[in-house]
């Protein structure tokens, strides 16, 4: 087992998130890139809008990444040996476009209680201050909840464009990552992150996220996988394991849980996003 060290427990818990952490090689996390661009090129939208959820639904490799080992320990470190996956997200942002995320924190809109999960991303490509990585406010995850404006902008990466104004760049951390590295964090750290600058695409696979089986969903119904430990709360129901690339019942079985997530993205909310 490789567990998260003391320190990194320690930065975790002070900052709420740590990083880098080594995950995979740089040619795991190409292959993991041709996976996704191979379901972008042979496809084509099969990736887009609210299909970018649940992306470990359609994939028997996106699948596997889920349970990668190193990813598990760092989280087992953090949440306990009793986790589920309770979703993926593709957080892409083109060379060409103005992609964005606002300040946010995951807690918000997610209604996952109590706060026993945390968010993996995994830097498909590289992730630096020129291609719009990840930045966190380190320690407000010490704050409760906080107001959120709903912006719905086009280029926010964020289902409602949710955004915690007047947060200082400067006050803020990046998460700088080569690709096969992940960072962790807190359901209730501020985060964001700028334009890609650079002249490539950057990729995030984002667990989003591991819960411990204490976790429970208040809003609606999310559809969950075993990724490690035994679950005793059952409080949620178990998707297919995908065995064919964006076979008929895998198409089937992300679509279930996408049209379930978004009643979770958007309830209270009388306008709807892109995703
Ligand atoms: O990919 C990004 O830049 C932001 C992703 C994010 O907000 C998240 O993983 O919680």
């Amino acid at each position: 087992m490789t567990m998260l060290s003391t320190n990194q427990i320690s930065h975790y818990r002070s900052k709420g998130y740590i990083s880098p952490v080594s995950a995979l090689t740089s040619s795991e996390a190409k292959e993991i890139r041709e996976e996704i661009e191979k379901i972008e090129k042979k496809w084509p939208g099969a990736l887009d809008g609210i299909n970018r959820n649940y992306v470990h639904l359609i994939s028997p490799i996106l699948n596997k990444l889920c349970l990668n080992k190193n990813i598990l320990d760092a989280v087992e470190s953090i949440i306990g040996k009793n986790i589920l996956i309770c979703g993926t997200t593709l957080f892409i942002k083109e060379k060409n476009e103005k992609g964005f995320v606002s300040f946010h924190q995951d807690a918000k809109y997610i209604g996952l209680e109590p706060h026993n999960w945390v968010t993996v991303w995994l830097a498909v490509t590289d992730s630096n201050e020129k291609n719009g990585c990840m930045r966190m406010l380190p320690s407000s995850h010490k704050d409760n909840l906080k107001y959120h404006e709903q912006k719905f902008d086009k280029n926010n990466l964020l289902t409602r464009g949710q955004t915690i104004k007047n947060i200082s760049l400067n006050e803020t951390d990046p998460i700088i990552l080569k690709a096969g590295e992940i960072s962790l964090h807190h359901p209730l750290v501020i985060h964001g992150s700028g334009l890609n600058f650079s002249d490539d695409r950057r990729i995030g696979f984002v667990i989003q996220s591991y819960i411990g089986t204490n976790v429970n969903q208040v809003i609606g119904k999310m559809y969950v996988q075993r990724a490690r430990g035994e679950d005793k709360h059952n409080y949620h129901e178990y998707s297919e394991i995908p065995l064919t690339l964006m076979g008929k019942n895998e198409i089937i079985s992300q679509k279930k849980a996408n049209k379930e997530l978004s009643k979770i993205f958007y309830n209270g909310s009388n306008k709807k996003g892109k995703f």
